[in-house]
């Protein structure tokens, strides 16, 4: 039964997209099992670009199964959006497959959603603003509105209210703001998800049935994770976190299998890191160094367009990622981006401060004050000037790129299995 999950390992965008897409080539279905669309996955093919948010990114292949999982959290005109761009450039979208107990994100979510963010003011968590957050807390207070419920008015209408009712005051403004008044009436609202159910229905599935039959068949499932392990809701960097579990346990929550339905675990890292939104960030670069990979690799955010902040290699998140999500191989991605960078470096440990006196460690703090004075502890590796966007195996690889991905595997603990040299899906090296 080969259930591979694929999980960031990182802050989220290390190319999961990509890697889904390679193994999709294989497999009988994508699962995809958190988040909503607040994930950007691009898939780079024959020089065209795909950017999903909802949609599993095995798309391309006709006829696999992809399967929006219990555990998402669905704006349905999203998807619907994203389902007729990918009609109309001739994808075929049958293979879709909605679990009907996901949860639906609703127009007063993202209201809530901006409004929470406002209130933060500088604290702000730098959310996508897409309801994420609200839609998971209504699911967890038992107000959540889930797919199965946009086929049935009466139910619909009942929930609607059941969730608005505890809400009324934090919605107040918006009532009177003309950019949400209407979205926010309950006839209209209902209206519309009736609508949506309506176009949806026929993907509308027991997707916990399809994946397990896969799996009792000895095919191959991909669980597809968005987000990433420091944006888990509680192994993150909490409160900057997202608001589900981008970690490997939820393959099995989010989708409806167990945990022995899962083989292998594969974390996916950049070269450097990345972050968008606010939180702590040990190897953060605020100064050109971080300029320069965020537009050499074109660090801005899939969804909303944010630049992304920029930093070294950190093996202290990537050990406790590993840890956390039991990782089995590790791919790391943009390693073409480091193409001439003089001095390559890594943070091994953490220290508390720039003090000079300041104490490290190797470990991932759980405390929160350590955490956001952590800074990284950093080794130096050589760099090279070579081009790799053309590199197919591991031998075209510089050495000195070879013994940096050699490095990566020595101080995470996890084997290097593929290194990404392009978004192209053909550009990748698979190691020897
Ligand atoms: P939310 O909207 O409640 O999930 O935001 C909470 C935190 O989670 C972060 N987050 C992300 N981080 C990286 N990539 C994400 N997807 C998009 C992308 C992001 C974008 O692919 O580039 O376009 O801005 C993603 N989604 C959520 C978010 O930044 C908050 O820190
Ligand atoms: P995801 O959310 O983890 O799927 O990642 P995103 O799609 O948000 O961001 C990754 C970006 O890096 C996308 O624009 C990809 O096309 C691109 N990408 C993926 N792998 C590579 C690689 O190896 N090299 C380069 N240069 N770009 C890559
Ligand atoms: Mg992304």
């Amino acid at each position: 039964m080969p259930g591979i999950v694929i999980v960031g390992a990182q802050w989220g965008d290390e190319g999961k997209g990509k890697v889904v897409d390679l193994l999709a080539a294989q497999a009988d279905a994508i699962v995809r099992f958190q988040g909503g669309n607040n994930a950007g996955h691009t898939i780079v093919r024959d020089g065209e670009t795909f950017k999903f948010h909802l949609v599993p990114s095995g798309i391309l292949y006709p006829g696999l199964n992809c399967i929006i999982g219990n555990g998402v959290v669905v704006d349905p005109s999203v998807l619907l959006t994203e389902l007729d761009g990918l009609r109309r450039g001739g994808v075929d979208v049958d293979g879709l497959k909605i679990s009907a107990n996901a949860h639906i994100i609703m127009p007063y979510h993202i209201a809530l959603d901006h409004s929470g963010e406002a209130k933060l003011g500088k604290a702000e968590i730098g959310t996508t603003k897409r309801g994420i957050g609200p839609c998971y807390a209504d699911k967890a207070a038992r107000l959540g509105i889930r797919v199965q419920d946009m086929l049935d008015e009466k139910i619909l209408k009942k929930k609607i209210m059941a969730a608005l009712a505890p809400k009324a005051l934090m919605l107040r403004p918006f009532e009177r703001d003309p950019e949400w008044g209407p979205k926010l009436d309950l006839q209209q609202m209902a209206d519309d998800l009736l609508a949506y159910g309506h176009r949806l229905e026929q993907h509308i599935a027991d997707t916990g049935t399809i994946a397990w039959n896969a799996l009792q068949d000895g095919k191959l499932v991909v669980f597809e994770g968005a987000q990433a392990a420091l944006l888990d809701i509680d192994h993150g960097t909490y409160p900057f976190v997202t608001s589900s579990n981008p970690t490997a346990g939820a393959a099995c929550t989010g989708s409806g299998v167990g945990p022995r339905a899962i083989d292998e675990v594969w974390g996916i890292a950049k070269a450097y890191c990345t972050r968008v939104g606010a939180g702590p960030f040990p190897t953060e670069l605020h100064d050109e160094v971080g300029a320069r990979m965020r537009e050499a690799g074109h660090e801005y955010g899939t969804t909303t367009g944010r630049p992304r902040r920029c930093g070294w290699f950190d093996a202290v998140g990537l050990r406790y990622a590993a840890r956390i999500n039991t990782m089995s191989a590790l791919a790391i991605t943009k390693l073409d981006v480091l193409t001439g960078f003089d001095r390559i470096k890594v943070a091994t440990r953490y220290r508390s401060s720039d003090d000079e006196d300041a104490t490290t460690f190797d470990t991932f703090p759980y405390h929160q004050t350590v955490l956001h004075h952590s800074l990284g502890e950093y080794e130096e590796l050589p760099g090279w000037s070579e081009d790799l966007t053309e590199c197919r195996t591991w031998s075209d690889l510089p050495t000195a790129a070879r013994e940096y991905l050699d490095y990566i595997a020595e101080v995470s603990g996890v084997p290097v299995v593929l290194a990404g040299v392009g978004p192209g899906r053909e550009q990748i090296v698979w190691a020897d």
